[in-house]
């Protein structure tokens, strides 16, 4: 008998993830056999737990903060999204023992932005990103291959906006986060790539005075769904996008590769999350 196919997510802290209720929608809704679970893994326990969850035979797992980045040492493939990128999010075990590790965050946030935003065209203009960190740099791979052809860079801590310029190049400017309300004005396209705004975390509190009305504004915080951020650009007249959907979007490439099928990601998935 052919076990059932097992994935799951790995991250600490996991209790947080919606991952499990994605794939368990998915698995229900395409009468799937196959299990999705959170596995909360620390640190100094990557390699082994990973190479655990391969030998149990699992077909892949999901990977979140804390171990995008540390993730990468123990695959023995590392895609050129994934190596662009710094991080992976995705892993598949293949059935000749190699660790397969892939990241879908950068497409997570094009196919959210394309479905939310149908109209969005890349090169009207630049697009400007609060953050540096994680998110960011998906985020701006994404962008690059769409075409934008200037990304504008904020962030608290400006050092590492600075860094992330040094590595992606001259397509990337970097401003001061206190003038960042200026940049707002040549801006086409505009995401928080931050936590402020999530449930807990401090608000976003730039001036969004010098937001273009024909700007699309997207969030990559979903919990709350409308972020303050969001409603702001909304008051303003933007076309807004919520986070909820890079979410689901990034999930579909591992479901379809652990399961195999390709997932939807359409009203019915949002409400089911
Ligand atoms: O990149 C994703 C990851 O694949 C899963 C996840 C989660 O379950 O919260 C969040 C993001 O890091």
């Amino acid at each position: 008998m052919t076990q059932k196919p097992r994935a799951g997510v790995i991250g600490n802290p996991i209790g947080h993830s919606l991952s499990p209720k994605l794939h368990g929608y998915w698995l229900r809704r395409y009468r799937l056999e196959g299990e999705y679970t959170a596995i909360q893994v620390v640190e100094d326990q990557l390699e082994a737990r990973v190479r655990d969850l391969q030998a149990q035979g699992f077909a892949g797992i999901n990977v979140t903060i804390p171990h995008k980045v540390n993730i990468l040492q123990i695959a023995d493939h590392v895609s050129d999204r994934a190596t662009l990128i710094g991080a992976a999010n995705t892993i598949t075990f293949t059935d000749d023992g190699r660790i397969m590790a892939d990241n879908t965050d950068a497409y997570g946030f094009m196919a959210n932005l394309k479905q939310g935003a149908p109209a969005w065209d890349p090169k009207a203009g630049p697009a400007m990103i609060f953050g540096a960190g994680g998110a960011a740099r998906a985020i701006i791979v994404a962008l690059a291959e769409a075409g934008v052809p200037e990304i504008i860079l904020t962030n608290r801590t400006r050092s590492k906006a600075d860094a992330l310029k040094n590595e992606f190049g001259q397509r990337v400017r970097v401003v001061d986060w206190v003038q960042a309300d200026i940049a707002l004005e040549d801006a086409t396209t505009v995401i928080n790539s931050t936590s402020l705004g999530m449930k807990g975390a401090a608000d976003f509190k730039v001036p969004l005075d010098r937001l273009q009305s024909s700007a699309t504004v997207t969030d990559i915080v979903y919990n709350p769904l409308r972020t303050p951020f969001l409603n702001a650009a909304e008051a303003k007249g933007c076309t807004t996008v919520d986070g909820l959907g890079m979410l689901l979007h990034q999930g579909v490439p591992g479901f379809e590769r652990w399961f195999g099928q390709r997932p939807q990601v359409d009203e019915d998935t949002r409400r089911a999350i």
